[in-house]
């Protein structure tokens, strides 16, 4: 299969712990974002053991194939080749780009976690399709996150890749990553993804998500909600 053209606009990570799904069922509950028109699904899961993952990720990428959504595994190269999904979304920590990309191939997708201009270099010269910019903000659902960057760190990442001169840098595709919810997420995307011609040259393809959608007690109506603000300039310059 080749690998698909991705519409990163609204980026679900989804989260298992009893703080952010509570008694639900995951699978209910990505389902319900699906419907609510998320645009890619990433299964992300710190604790559970292999065969929990490759079980979970099965269930996860019926619905997403249903929904025509990729499904991407967060850390799990061996899952992701199980269960026959879209990628891998790697951090810092994990495998190296260059690896996942040799086990995985051309057509699947490979994500990376970046923090700072350097990791962003890295990883784009080691083939990353798209880059998981963060944390933008402080955000209870990942306490132990590195740093914490704001609009102006992610900023200066993409003002970075829009000044290379190779053509990786200006195709890879971006996500922010920490803190988005309905009451700032027209201000991310406009900041982010000011009107043509305005600068950052290199825009913010889309938003990640974790707890305003996976905590929501209506995951389709908080996703439909954000998918409607992301789509409306703000009341404000
Ligand atoms: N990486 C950086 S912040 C974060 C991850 C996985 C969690 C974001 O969660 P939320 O609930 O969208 O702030």
């Amino acid at each position: 299969m080749q690998k698909p053209l991705v519409d990163y606009s609204l980026y679900l990570v989804t989260d298992s712990t009893e703080a952010i799904l509570g008694e639900r069922n995951l699978v209910d509950v990505v389902e319900q974002a699906i419907a609510g028109g998320v645009t890619v699904v990433q299964y992300r899961d710190k604790t559970s053991d292999t065969g929990v993952l490759i079980h979970t990720a099965k269930e996860l990428h019926k619905i997403c194939q249903k929904g025509n959504v990729p499904l991407i595994v967060n850390d799990r190269v061996d899952v992701v080749l199980a269960v026959g999904c879209e990628g891998v979304h790697l951090g810092q920590d994990d495998m190296d780009i260059v690896t996942a990309r040799k086990i995985l191939g051309q057509d699947k997708i490979i994500g990376a976690t970046v923090s700072s201009i350097k990791e962003a270099q890295v990883a784009v010269e080691a083939g990353a399709d798209y880059l998981g910019i963060g944390t933008l903000y402080a955000t209870a659902t990942k306490k132990d996150t590195k740093s914490i960057i704001g609009i102006n760190g992610i900023r200066k990442i993409l003002y970075y890749l829009s000044h290379q001169k190779d053509d990786a840098a200006q195709i890879v595709k971006s996500v922010c990553i920490g803190g988005v919810n309905a009451s700032n997420v027209q201000r991310v995307r406009y900041q982010l993804h000011p009107p043509s011609g305005s600068q950052p040259q290199k825009v913010l393809d889309g938003v990640a998500i974790v707890s305003a959608i996976m905590a929501a007690e209506h995951p389709q109506a908080a996703a439909s909600h954000l998918k409607l603000l992301l789509d409306t300039p703000p009341p404000f310059k």
